[in-house]
Formats: structure tokens, C-alpha cells, sequence
């Protein structure tokens, strides 16, 4: 049994990694997160209690709380999502995103190398090769060009991760992932709020023309991805995942009103983000030809499944929007210990 501490994991692709993980059995897991307004533990309520997987509830900022962790659970690896991860809330306030993606992760860096930690894995985003023209697609050798503070905050903490690698021989991997989908996506992010409103007869916000470009991929296939890099990536390199599938957040959302069955008289263009990344599309030769990892998902049955899964767990995402969500931490574990 392989003890893997997983941070982030009450998030969007955090709490998808766990189930992954404890699908596949043969690791005990520990999930440290510190219940952000993005963190929610009701996205893995089915295995709470279950053997082989603990919460811990605690801030990566903080080296005594990171010590405490470590020293009780002693985990063999970490796979690292915690992150402030929305690029709109960054332009309105950087700082978490400084405190938490570079200054967190330098701290679980340290923590990891003082506990004997064996594999670091830092899941980083394509967002730091900065924006694409028409043409091309980003490779583990493009130039990072980050654009947001968002993205310049991750840029920082891969570089940090490079560092421990060439100056404490550190066994750390990257990867860098393009725009994910799926299931337990909080519903700020273009899908699910797109999703959202659509179900609810809401007006769909388009930022600018609408014509700016992601290369979609469902959270499973990214999540499969980083299982691989984790067991079989190189040590000290970066792995493009991205899942071959492009499209114009338009097109996007007039899929979305299709399977809602909505006219696009509810589109409504807003003004643009400040700094809009125009297009992302990434290369995932590395990873096919190293690692033999390919998406199993196509972005048009994916996006349908999806939408099945906003509809048939309305209740989810109304306490999300709602806020009631944040109950649960409480009735779950109120008056319990977090280490
Ligand atoms: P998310 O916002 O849904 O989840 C982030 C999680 O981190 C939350 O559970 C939150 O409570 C936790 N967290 C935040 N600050 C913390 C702190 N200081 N200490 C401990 N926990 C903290 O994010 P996501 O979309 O699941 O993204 C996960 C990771 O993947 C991030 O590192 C992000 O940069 C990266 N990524 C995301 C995408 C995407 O499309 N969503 C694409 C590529 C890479
Ligand atoms: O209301 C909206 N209207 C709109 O037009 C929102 C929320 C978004 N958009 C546009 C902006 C982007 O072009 O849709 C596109 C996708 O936006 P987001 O869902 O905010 O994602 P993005 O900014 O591309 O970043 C995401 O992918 C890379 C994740 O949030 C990051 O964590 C990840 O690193």
C-alpha cells in the first residue's frame, strides 16, 4: 500500500484524483485541504468513512500545521492541486493566489524534503505558456509568457518546483493541463456556469467576442494522466496533458443551450477580461509517446455527459451556488480534531 497525500482534494479535479485513486485500491490516501470556498467536502461524501482514505483539514501555508501532517500520516508521495484556481477572482485580488500557489507550495516542497516524502507531483496548468496565435500548440518547450496573475502565480511555483529538483535532487514532476470538464466543477468556471444558467433560464455572460479558444478535457482523462506521471513520469520533468479538443467558448455555449433546449436569445456579451488569454491548445506528444496515455473522452459525448450530471445533481450545485455547502464540513466533522 503506497501512502499518497493528495492536497486540493475536496476541489473540482482533487476530489475526481481521489476516487480515482481508491478505485483503483492498492494506495491508502490522505486528502489535505483547507475547505476554501472552493473546497467541498460533499464532493466525496460517498467515501467518507470508507478504509484507506482520511481528511485532514489544513492550510499549505502553514509549515507547523504542514510538519504536524506529515509527521502523523507520513506519506510516500504527495500529488499537489491546492490552489487558488480561478483566473477572474485573481484579476479582483492576487494575493491568496500569491500566499497560497507559490508561498504554499514552497512550503509543502520543504515539509516533503524534511519528512522524506519519495514523489512530489505538481499539477500546474497550460495557462503559464501565456496566449496562442491562430497556429500552433504549446510543448514542454514553449516559453512560460503567463499573463494573469493567476497564471504568473503558478509560473512562480513551477519554477519553485524546478529549483528543489536541480538544488535538493528533490524527485518532483509537472505536469500542465488544459481546460478540464466534468463532474463536481464549481459553477464560476465557464461550463458549469454556463450549465447553470442555462437550466435556470438565466443569461449566459460571454466574455468579449466569444471567439477566445480552450482545448477541453474531461477531468478523468486528466486525472488518469497524472496517475501516470506519478507512477512512470521522469523525474524533474514537465508533461504537457491536454485532450486534442479545441473549440471557441461560442461554440461552447451554444452547445450547452442545444442540450438545455434553450434559444440563444439568452447569450448576453459582457465586457471582456482584462488580459484574455486568446487561445490555448497544448501538444501531448510526451505524454503519448513516454507514457502511453491518451484521452479516452471526446469533448462532444463528454460535454453531454456532463450536462446529464448538472441536471441529474441540481441539488449539488444549488447548495454550491447557495452556499450551503459549507455546512457540512461542520455536521461532518464539527468538534473533531483537523490533524
Ligand atoms: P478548485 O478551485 O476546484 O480546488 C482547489 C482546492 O484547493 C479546493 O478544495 C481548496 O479548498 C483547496 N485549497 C485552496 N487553498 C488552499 C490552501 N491554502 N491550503 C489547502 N488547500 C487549499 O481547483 P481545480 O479546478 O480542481 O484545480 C486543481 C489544480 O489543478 C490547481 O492547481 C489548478 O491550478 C490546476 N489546473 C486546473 C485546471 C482546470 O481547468 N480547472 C486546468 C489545469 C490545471
Ligand atoms: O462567465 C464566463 N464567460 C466567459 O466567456 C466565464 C467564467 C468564462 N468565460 C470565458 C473565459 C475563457 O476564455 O471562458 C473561457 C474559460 O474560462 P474559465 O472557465 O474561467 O477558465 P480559464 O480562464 O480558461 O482557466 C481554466 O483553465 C486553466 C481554469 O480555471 C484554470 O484553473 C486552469 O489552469
Amino acid at each position: 500500500m503506497t501512502k499518497i497525500l493528495v492536497t486540493g482534494g475536496a476541489g473540482f479535479i482533487g476530489s475526481n484524483f481521489v476516487r480515482l485513486l481508491l478505485e483503483r485500491g492498492g494506495t491508502e490516501v490522505v486528502n489535505l485541504d483547507a475547505l476554501t470556498y472552493a473546497g467541498n467536502l460533499e464532493n466525496l461524501s460517498e467515501i467518507e468513512g470508507e478504509p484507506g482514505y482520511t481528511f485532514v483539514r489544513g492550510d499549505i501555508r502553514d509549515v507547523g500545521a504542514m510538519d504536524a501532517v506529515f509527521a502523523a500520516h507520513r506519506p510516500e508521495v504527495v500529488v499537489h492541486f491546492a490552489a487558488e484556481s480561478h483566473v477572474d477572482r485573481s484579476v479582483l485580488d492576487a494575493t491568496e493566489f500569491v500566499q497560497t500557489n507559490v508561498v504554499g507550495t514552497q512550503v509543502l516542497l520543504d515539509v516533503s524534503r524534511r519528512h522524506g516524502v519519495g514523489r512530489f507531483v505538481h499539477v500546474s496548468t497550460d495557462e503559464v505558456y501565456g496566449s496562442l496565435g491562430p497556429t500552433g500548440r504549446f510543448t514542454e518547450d514553449s516559453p512560460l509568457q503567463p499573463n494573469s496573475p493567476y497564471s504568473a502565480s503558478k509560473t512562480a511555483s513551477d519554477l519553485l518546483v524546478r529549483a528543489a529538483y536541480h538544488t535538493h535532487g528533490q524527485d518532483v514532476v509537472t505536469t500542465r493541463c488544459s481546460n478540464n470538464y466534468g463532474p463536481y466543477q464549481f459553477p464560476e468556471k465557464l461550463i458549469p456556469l454556463m450549465i447553470a444558467n442555462a437550466l435556470e433560464g438565466k443569461e449566459l455572460p460571454v466574455y468579449g467576442d466569444g471567439k477566445n479558444v480552450r482545448d477541453w478535457i474531461h477531468v478523468r482523462d486528466h486525472c488518469e494522466a497524472v496517475a501516470e506521471v506519478m507512477a512512470r513520469g521522469r523525474s524533474g520533468e514537465v508533461y504537457n496533458i491536454g485532450g486534442d479538443s479545441e473549440r471557441e467558448n461560442l461554440h461552447v455555449v451554444r452547445e450547452i443551450l442545444r442540450l438545455a433546449g434553450r434559444g440563444e436569445e439568452l447569450i448576453r456579451y459582457v465586457k471582456d477580461r482584462p488580459g484574455h488569454d486568446r487561445r490555448y491548445a497544448i501538444d501531448p506528444t510526451r505524454m503519448r509517446d513516454e507514457l502511453g496515455w491518451r484521452p479516452k473522452e471526446t469533448f462532444e459525448s463528454g460535454l453531454e455527459a456532463t450536462f446529464g450530471w448538472y441536471v441529474a445533481q441540481r441539488e449539488w450545485w444549488e447548495r454550491v451556488r447557495s452556499g450551503a455547502y459549507r455546512d457540512y464540513y461542520e455536521r461532518q466533522y464539527g468538534g473533531r480534531a483537523d490533524a
